[in-house]
Formats: C-alpha cells, sequence, structure tokens
C-alpha cells in the first residue's frame, strides 16, 4: 500500500533529501551571487556601467565619490543603501550624521536607478547599484574591476545613530582604524588595501589642518608648508586638496606618498608610522598589481557586510526613498 511505502526505509531518505536541498536551496538564496539579474535583468549591468562612464566623463572626481558611497554604505548597518534616503516624515537621514559625511554621487546613483526603472521595472536594489557603480568607477579611473556579488535587497529605514562608531574619524590612531576594521570582519591588509581608494578624489582643509599645523606630526616639512598656503591656520575649511598626487587616476601614488610622509590625513599616514601595516605600505608603494589585487578582494569582502536578502527589506523604486 502507498501508506507503507511512504513509511518504508527508502521512502523516508527521499523524504529527508528533498528537505535537505530545500534548506541548500533556502541558504543558497540568502547568499550574493554574480548571476543574481541574469534572467530577470540581464542589461542591468552594462545599463549602470553606460550611466557611470557619463558621470564620470562630465566629472572625473565622480570615480571618488562613488566608492565612498558604498564604503558609507557598507559600513553602517550593511550594504543596505540605507545611506542614500533623505530625510522624511519617517525617516531621519544618515547624510547629517558626523564624522562629516559630505558625501557626493546621490544624483549619479538616482540616475542609473531610473534608467533601470525603464527597463526593468522594481528589479534591481539600490544597494546593488551601489556596488557596481564602485567596481565601474575604479575600473573607469585606471583600477581593478571585479565580479560584483548581487542580490542585496535596500533598507526601509536609515541609521543616523549608527554612522558615529561605524565610519573612521579623520584624526583616528592606527590601532582604533585597526579595531574599527575588525569589527567588520576586515584585516589590517584589507584595511590598508581600502584606504588606498585615497588614491582618488579630495579632502577639504579642516580634516588635515591639524597635522599640517602642528609640530611633531610625521610629516614632509616641504609638504606641510605647501599645504599650509592653501589651508591657514583659520579659514578656508572647505579648500579642497588632493588625497594624493594624481587624484583622478587609481594608481599607487597614495603609497608612494605616505612612504614620503605625504599622506594627506593623519589617518593615511598613520598606516606607515612604525606600526604593524608600515611593511604592507612599502610593498603596495613597490607593486601597483599587489594593491590592485587586494583592493578587488577586500572591495569584494567588504561589500558581503551585512546584506539583506530573500525577502527581507525591499528594492526601492526610487533610491533617495523608501517605497510609499
Ligand atoms: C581608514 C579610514 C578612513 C578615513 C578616516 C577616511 C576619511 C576621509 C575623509 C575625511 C575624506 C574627505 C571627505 C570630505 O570631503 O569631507 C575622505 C575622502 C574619500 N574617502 Fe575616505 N576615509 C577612510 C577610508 C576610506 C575607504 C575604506 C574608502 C573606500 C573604499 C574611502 C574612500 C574615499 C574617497 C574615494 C574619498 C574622496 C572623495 C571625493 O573626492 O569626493 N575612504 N575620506
Ligand atoms: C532627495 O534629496 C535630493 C537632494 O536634495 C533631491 O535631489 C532628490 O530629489 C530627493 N529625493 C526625493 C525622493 O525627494
Ligand atoms: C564631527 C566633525 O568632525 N565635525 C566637523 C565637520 O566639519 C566642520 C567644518 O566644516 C567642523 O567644524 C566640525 O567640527
Amino acid at each position: 500500500m502507498a501508506t507503507e511505502r511512504l513509511l518504508s526505509k527508502p521512502a523516508l531518505l527521499v523524504a529527508l533529501l528533498t528537505l535537505m536541498s530545500t534548506a541548500a536551496i533556502r541558504r543558497s538564496e540568502a547568499q550574493l551571487s554574480t548571476n543574481f539579474y541574469a534572467k530577470s535583468c540581464p542589461n542591468a549591468l552594462p545599463a549602470i556601467r553606460t550611466s557611470i562612464r557619463a558621470a564620470i566623463a562630465k566629472d572625473p572626481r565622480m570615480s571618488a565619490a562613488l566608492i565612498r558611497l558604498h564604503f558609507h554604505d557598507c559600513f553602517v548597518h550593511g550594504c543596505d543603501a540605507s545611506n542614500l534616503l533623505n530625510n522624511s516624515q519617517t525617516i531621519k537621514s544618515e547624510k547629517d550624521s558626523p564624522p562629516n559625511v559630505s558625501t557626493r554621487g546621490h544624483q549619479v546613483i538616482d540616475a542609473a536607478k531610473a534608467q533601470l526603472e525603464t527597463i526593468c521595472p522594481a528589479v534591481v536594489s539600490c544597494a546593488d547599484i551601489l556596488a557596481v557603480a564602485a567596481r565601474d568607477a575604479s575600473a573607469f579611473a585606471g583600477g581593478p574591476s571585479w565580479d560584483v556579488k548581487l542580490g542585496r535587497r535596500d533598507s526601509t529605514a536609515a541609521f543616523p545613530d549608527e554612522v558615529m562608531g561605524n565610519l573612521p574619524f579623520f584624526n583616528s590612531d592606527l590601532q582604533i582604524l585597526i579595531d574599527l576594521f575588525k569589527r567588520k570582519g576586515l584585516s589590517p591588509r584589507d584595511m590598508v588595501a581600502l584606504s588606498g581608494a585615497h588614491t582618488l578624489g579630495l579632502a577639504p582643509c579642516f580634516s588635515f589642518r591639524e597635522r599640517i599645523h602642528s609640530n611633531n606630526a610625521n610629516i614632509d616639512p616641504g609638504f606641510a608648508s605647501a599645504l599650509r598656503r592653501r589651508c591657514p591656520a583659520v579659514g578656508g575649511d572647505s579648500n579642497l586638496v588632493a588625497m594624493d598626487m594624481t587624484p583622478d587616476k587609481f594608481d599607487n601614488n597614495y603609497f608612494t606618498n605616505i612612504v614620503q610622509r605625504k599622506g594627506l590625513l593623519k589617518t593615511d599616514q598613520v598606516l606607515f608610522s612604525g606600526g604593524v601595516t608600515d611593511s604592507i605600505v612599502m610593498e603596495y608603494s613597490q607593486s601597483p598589481s599587489r594593491f590592485s589585487a587586494d583592493f578587488a578582494a577586500a572591495m569584494i569582502k567588504m561589500g558581503d557586510l551585512q546584506p539583506l536578502t530573500g525577502s527581507a527589506g525591499q528594492v526601492r523604486k526610487i533610491c533617495s526613498a523608501a517605497n510609499k
């Protein structure tokens, strides 16, 4: 009889195997994969790349801004695009929280999203757009490319109270930086490689004023006096200075500059100041390819931070607002 069969050993085994494979599918759904949109939106990645290319062609500094946006997303409550949300009646934005989260590039992500909504509405998350945009920005600036893991969903809330304590301050010591990245599962080597993102972009005077106007800083004297002309002891808070010699180009000058004690931020120079990360900085200053490979690997690791997957969160229609 059929009921007897169901209770037989082979039938139990089949039932067990079915249960196990269902569990396996559930587990794999909860993970990111590089082909997540292969069926649901096969043109998603080329469409994002086209948007990002246009934005960087208009403003070369946009490559820096986009890489930084993904970092600020992933370090605050995981890679869930919570940092893109505007203030609203129910949401207090992360954009206004210290430490000086003067991020740019939100409109570029919004534009890429608007484009995606025309080809596959409500499919591609803003958190994934951020991850892809960061990768494309690196590649367009002459840096490494990598396969981006996808399948993140978007938060419905922002977490302004978690910005402080999760994003590093520009005046932190080495041990503080090491500990902060360790809490994210990132090693000192990952931390040094990711700090190499400062091969791109600019920083305002207030973020390095203390370093260039103090007597005992680990800084090249000629470099410091040139910076003091641009950033006097008082005033000019938002004057911008390149974070390495070649701010539009992804290269290893950030590290060769640091070895010459020409790091711009205190947190750049602490990576080469007699501590445990000196040897890593030295290695990257001598090998652009080692830096590029480690940067790509660390960006993938960073992109894995606490994503929302499966049916958690939502896929926003507009990146700066939760769905109604
Ligand atoms: C290690 C600790 C870090 C500190 C203390 C730090 C701090 C800063 C500060 C103060 C600025 C200037 C921002 C402004 O305009 O107000 C900046 C810019 C930037 N940061 Fe970092 N950062 C760190 C790590 C990272 C990481 C891990 C990334 C990306 C992977 C990153 C990417 C960037 C980029 C690309 C810029 C230039 C932005 C632009 O020109 O628009 N930073 N950072
Ligand atoms: C969010 O704020 C930006 C900048 O103020 C604005 O351009 C954008 O339209 C806003 N988004 C929404 C959904 O209101
Ligand atoms: C928390 C923090 O670093 N705040 C600083 C942000 O930048 C302004 C200058 O634009 C400083 O005055 C704040 O102290």
